[in-house]
């Protein structure tokens, strides 16, 4: 319970943030924590969420875009964004992350690729010392469907210590491993404490197969961590 009073802040922060800038064309990240950051552009701004084009990093933000009546722009229309706001999974003191928990990591990277400032918001259990270090679920890779396996195998050897696990859907939600907006598959790979995770991003990303690494490495330049415990959102 915390832990949402935690993202409750820190989105509420990020938006009120993000407002005071005016930017015309926003992108909004995926996860639970942007659902409050969206909360508040619909509760406080009608005026600025009456105008702000929105564009999605994936299905379940396009679905909230057009749910909360906010305006739904594309990439195809704006190639070009002012400023993202997204979530992580995991955030260094260098606001270096691992994303993609959400499995959304491939446009939320175009999204905040083509943003002139991006924004991280998570709560407090996000923060870290070094990537690897509390986030227990690996860092995401998505991979074209063909790949998999050879992709799975090349990781193995370059990284033979490292547990590389295709991500599962819940059986009683459904069979086999979980889809990706763009049809993909995900391959967590635990490597443990990432001393460079800029050059490691690289490694992979290189690999054939390979659409996206969930390394979101030199691009935050401001992240919002809600405090589990107090009223407020300490920002880094
Ligand atoms: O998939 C992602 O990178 C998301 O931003 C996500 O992992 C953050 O999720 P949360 O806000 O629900 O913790």
């Amino acid at each position: 319970q915390s832990a949402e009073r935690g993202k409750k802040w820190a989105g509420y922060s990020a938006m009120k943030y993000l407002i005071e800038s005016k930017p015309s064309v926003i992108g909004l990240g995926s996860g639970s924590t942007i659902v409050y950051a969206i909360e508040y552009l619909k509760m406080h701004q009608t005026e600025f969420a009456k105008n702000v084009i929105c564009i999605p990093t994936s299905f379940q933000t396009r679905h909230l875009i057009l749910e909360s009546r906010l305006n739904l722009g594309s990439l195809d229309r704006y190639p070009s964004i002012n400023v993202t706001i997204d979530g992580a999974d995991e955030v260094d003191e260098r606001l270096n992350a691992i994303k993609g928990g959400g499995a959304c990591l491939f446009q939320e990277r175009l999204v905040a690729q083509a943003s002139r400032k991006f924004i991280i918001v998570a709560d407090e259990r996000k923060k870290s010392k070094q990537l690897g270090t509390k986030w227990t679920k690996g860092v995401p890779v998505e991979v074209i469907p063909m790949a998999l396996n050879t992709v799975q195998w090349q990781l193995k050897r370059i990284f033979p210590t490292s547990l590389i696990k295709l991500r599962m859907a819940t059986p009683t939600d459904k069979a086999g491993p979980v889809v990706t907006d763009n049809g993909n598959l995900i391959l967590d790979c635990h490597f443990g404490p990432i001393s460079d995770p800029g050059a490691l991003y690289k490694e992979i990303k290189c690999l054939s197969g390979v659409l996206d690494v969930g390394l979101f490495c030199n691009m935050a330049e401001r992240a919002f961590f809600g405090d589990n415990d107090r009223e407020n959102a300490g920002e880094m």
